[in-house]
């Protein structure tokens, strides 16, 4: 590809031409034409100008050790030459998705033993809703189908996993949610409980999901679903008891923990997963993106006993499956992305020493005048961009200050994303103190050209 010989202008005509973009206005794109990127290494991704733009985004929020580690690249390239596809279906596997399990069940949370896989979170998200009824189903609790999930949650985009997100945008097109989903508020302290401390939020918190399934009835409850934290919803970091809590609430009730670790999995949060972090012992996880750190397409749904045994022992076949579950070339490259984030400490190193500094040299901006929240966790840190930072008040309608904010990112060679008025940042694993120095210097710039735009628009 890199040999065709075309300039940034013949490219956006030939994208403009013939590519439909996800989550994009097209009318919109029309005006400025894409930006193409042609490489990328560590932190920092090219463009087709020669740009230089730090990735404080890991693509989305998956590219976990980094770009430009050829390791995956031949790994990738043996087991193309090798088998580069067969299937797991009737009675047959391959060495590298039965590996590959091996090696997850040595990490994952405790209990979690077996592996269902796919190629993207929201396929693995609607594996998760089928085979959670189908266990019921197998106990003969038919009516256990309901999920209980989160405003402002991102499982995926298909039906099933925009059904179980709280995205009230997604759900406004396409009649979603499918029945069988509700939303309960997310822990999102600095929107939902400014009048309340953290303890007293936490309780309200909680409470909300108990009365949904009392609302509801616990027989028909299959499961509580979320994010350990809520990444595309706005870097929602809940309060340190929530996620014990809601364990309790699931045990109490008889429904089933599940856990969308696409995230917060493999290292995000300093720990393996989100579950660790927080101390919980999930029913079933999801996961996809850092699996691979995105350098192939590949997911999965991580099973505890109690669950897979059901399915071993009672279930029969069970019909479902995609043509790439278990695909040989990705099972590859997961295991060799695996070993390098254990082989060269990355989990550790985020814990220890840039996960820290990434949250220390945020909070600085805690007293910049458009700043209402610096939040986060691991390598998960928003800054949320407020109209009267005393009052707490937010933007309303939300979302122009945040675009505006992205832009002057953008112009500033900084990648951030936008969610509401806050400005996110993902970065990879590998990312150094160097490369957060210069995400705030950038950042601090991008934030004040801001200010002075919302001041002349008067927003
Ligand atoms: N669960 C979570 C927690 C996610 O963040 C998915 C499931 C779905 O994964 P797939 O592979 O089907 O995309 C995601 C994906 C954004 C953005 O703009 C976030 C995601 C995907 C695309 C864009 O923040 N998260």
């Amino acid at each position: 590809m890199h040999l065709l010989n075309r300039n940034t202008r013949q490219w956006q005509e030939i994208d403009s031409a013939h590519h439909l973009h996800p989550f994009t206005d097209h009318q919109l794109l029309e005006k400025t034409g894409s930006r193409v990127i042609t490489s990328a290494k560590g932190s920092y991704i090219k463009d087709s100008e020669n740009n230089e733009i730090l990735d404080m985004m890991a693509g989305l929020w998956c590219v976990n050790i980094g770009y430009g580690r050829n390791e995956l690249a031949e790994v990738a390239k043996e087991q193309m030459e090798l088998l580069p596809y067969y299937n797991t279906f009737f009675k047959t596997a391959t060495t590298p998705a039965i590996e590959l399990g091996r090696i997850l069940s040595e990490i994952t949370p405790k209990g979690i033993e077996h592996f269902f896989y796919g190629s993207s979170g929201s396929e693995s998200n609607d594996t998760l809703v089928r085979l959670v009824r189908r266990y019921w189903d197998i106990l003969g609790k038919k009516n256990k189908k309901t999920f209980i999930t989160r405003t402002y949650a991102y499982h995926g985009s298909t039906m099933a996993s925009a059904s179980l997100g709280g995205m009230e945008a997604m759900h406004s097109q396409g009649d979603l949610p499918l029945p069988g989903f509700v939303h309960v508020m997310p822990p999102y302290h600095y929107k939902f409980g400014k009048e309340l401390t953290e303890d007293e939020f936490t309780v309200l918190a909680v409470k909300e999901i108990e009365n949904k399934i009392l609302e509801l009835g616990q027989d028909n409850i299959a499961a509580f679903m979320g994010e350990p934290i809520q990444g595309a919803g706005g870097v929602i970091v809940p309060p340190p008891n929530y996620w014990s809590l809601v364990q309790d609430l699931c045990k109490k009730y008889d429904i089933l923990l599940c856990v969308d670790e696409v995230i917060c999995g493999f290292g995000r949060t300093g720990e393996w997963f989100g579950s660790q972090h927080f101390k919980i012992d999930p029913d079933i996880i999801t996961f996809a993106k850092g699996i691979t750190s995105g350098y192939l397409p590949l997911s999965g749904i991580g099973i505890g006993k109690r669950v897979s045994e059901t399915f071993i022992n009672k279930g029969g076949e069970f019909y479902h499956g995609y043509t790439y579950s278990g695909h040989p070339v990705a099972c590859a490259v997961a295991i060799e992305n695996i070993r390098i984030i254990k082989d060269e400490g990355m989990i550790e190193n985020v814990k220890k020493n840039t996960a820290p500094y990434l949250q220390k040299r945020m909070r600085e901006f805690e007293n910049h005048p458009l700043v209402g929240e610096v939040r986060g966790q691991g390598l998960l840190a928003g800054v949320e961009l407020v109209k009267n930072k005393e009052k707490k008040e937010l933007f309303d309608p939300p979302g122009k200050v945040g675009n505006i904010c992205r832009d002057h990112c953008m112009n500033n060679n900084l990648i951030m994303r936008a969610v509401r008025d806050g400005m996110m940042c993902s970065p990879p694993l590998s990312v150094t103190k160097d490369d957060i120095d210069e995400c705030i210097v950038r950042l601090k710039k991008s934030l004040d050209l801001t200010l002075s735009d919302v001041k002349r628009l008067g927003l």
